[in-house]
């Protein structure tokens, strides 16, 4: 049976803003307070979804979120009609008021982990909605993204849905960002790759110092469990913790992975042998070879991959078993990943393209092209099973792209966070966009 690996890109929401959220995120804080343009970014990301379509690729589409989330503020103790809720936050509040309004579920890399159905105990494809506990901005998302997923992947048959992990910081889940999955094919089983950044109850593994780690380990073993993973389909690596430092606050701004491929930092990882020699032994026990790209810190450093977001990228595979590499803009502005780049892909390894996204009004809050998406291996069976309605065509992403045009406005700065009136704006345009994508009732105004 075919199977594919199916991006879904998160939709950039209308209140998409530089808020300043993310403490060891470098961009979403060098770029604090700076206006935005929601405009800019939504069609932004749906010119990176057509243009994958158009090269052949299956891609799919993942809702944004009802913000400002008025019952957020409600739970914190602000009162009063939806407009008065508003404006006591802004005046009493406003870093709240900026988090309940944050477009950052737009980065659908953290949305959930997945598990392809060739790799779970029950054959069916399993998520986990993440926590994301560590921000407060983003802990809010998963209700919202576990009600989205299951409308999306409906069909109880093939696709089993699991809540997120208790919400604190010893169970922090940043879902998919932190895990990658290596196959010989798509629908066969494969390795999960699980990478933390600390351990919350074993004091032997060292972790980061200044930034937060975000992904514990204990967190991707419950993952692991709930998907009903095999022992000898899973690995285990900790991020190094002088990384995060650094402000690789996810290890998919280090490495990248897909199929029988490796692309990572040279100190990405700590053990990195050992690591490895796991992850090739464990492939090839399911009739894999094993494949990795180290790029030297003397040719990148990890601050120009910080920069860049050079491993942000999606590493796709082509008919012809060879990859191409999708970067954002960044990356030809850094000679150095440049200059690295020019020399991959003439070296006649398994990267042979390198294309280039801009993706700037999300790589300003360190999100790249990596991060908007949600990768979903599904054989054919399950792809029919997929809610058709979020799957890319030509005419939704032209209802797309008009839908944003009607609804998106150009500049948003906190005084704009602050208008009631935006409320009313992204109401009414959620409420069309799930009937564009078929998605029924799935926001909080919805079903309340
Ligand atoms: O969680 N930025 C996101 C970026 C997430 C990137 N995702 C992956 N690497 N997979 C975060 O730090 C910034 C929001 C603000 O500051 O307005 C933010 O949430």
């Amino acid at each position: 049976m075919k199977s594919y690996e199916v991006n879904f890109d998160g939709l950039v929401g209308p209140t998409h803003n530089y808020g300043g959220l993310s403490y060891g995120n470098v961009a979403s804080q060098s770029n604090s307070q700076q206006s935005s343009n929601p405009k800019e970014a939504a069609l932004q990301g749906l010119a990176k979804m057509k243009a994958l379509m158009d090269m052949g690729f299956q891609q799919g589409v993942l809702a944004p979120q009802e913000r400002p989330d008025v019952a957020a503020l409600r739970r914190l103790g602000f009162a009063g009609s939806d407009a008065q809720v508003i404006q006591h936050a802004a005046k009493e509040a406003m870093p709240l008021l900026v988090a309940s309004c944050s477009a950052s579920s737009m980065w659908v890399a953290n949305a959930a982990t997945v598990s392809p159905s060739a790799d779970t105990a029950d054959g069916r494809v399993h998520f986990t909605a993440a926590n994301l506990n560590c921000k407060y901005h983003r802990s809010i998302e998963h209700p919202t993204t576990s009600r989205v997923l299951g409308a999306m992947f409906a069909d109880q048959q093939h696709f089993a849905h699991h809540a997120a992990l208790p919400a604190v910081a010893q169970f922090g889940d940043e879902g998919a960002a932190n895990h990658t999955r290596f196959c010989r094919a798509y629908g066969e089983a494969g390795v999960e790759f699980f990478v933390f950044g600390r351990s919350a109850f074993d004091t032997r593994f060292p972790a980061p110092q200044k930034y937060p780690a975000r992904q514990t380990l204990e967190a991707s073993q419950a993952v692991a469990r709930l998907h009903g993973l095999r022992e000898e389909g899973v690995v285990y690596a900790q991020q190094n913790p002088s990384v995060i430092d650094q402000g690789v606050f996810h290890n998919d701004v280090i490495a990248v992975g897909n199929g029988e491929v490796l692309f990572y930092h040279e100190d990405a990882f700590l053990e990195t042998d050992r690591m490895l020699a796991e992850l090739s032994t464990k492939l090839a026990k399911v009739g894999g070879k094993f494949q990795s790209v180290c790029v030297p810190r003397s040719a990148v450093t990890v601050d120009d991959a910080v920069r860049s977001y050079l491993f942000n990228s999606q590493l796709l595979s082509r008919p012809d078993g060879s990859m191409l590499l999708i970067v954002p803009e960044e990356c030809r502005g850094n000679e150095r990943v440049w200059q690295y780049l020019q020399g991959l892909t003439r070296s006649g390894g398994v990267i042979g393209e390198v294309k280039v996204f801009d993706l700037k009004q999300s790589m300003q809050n360190g999100g790249g092209p990596a991060c908007l998406r949600l990768r979903v291996a599904l054989n054919e069976t399950e792809l029919a099973a997929v809610n058709p309605g979020v799957i890319m065509t030509a005419p939704l992403y032209d209802s797309l792209t008009q839908w944003v045009e009607r609804h998106y406005r150009d500049r948003m700065t906190e005084n704009d966070l602050a208008d009631p009136q935006l409320l009313l704006e992204c109401r009414a345009a959620l409420d069309e966009l799930t009937q564009i994508l078929k998605l029924g009732a799935v926001y909080p105004f919805q079903i309340n």
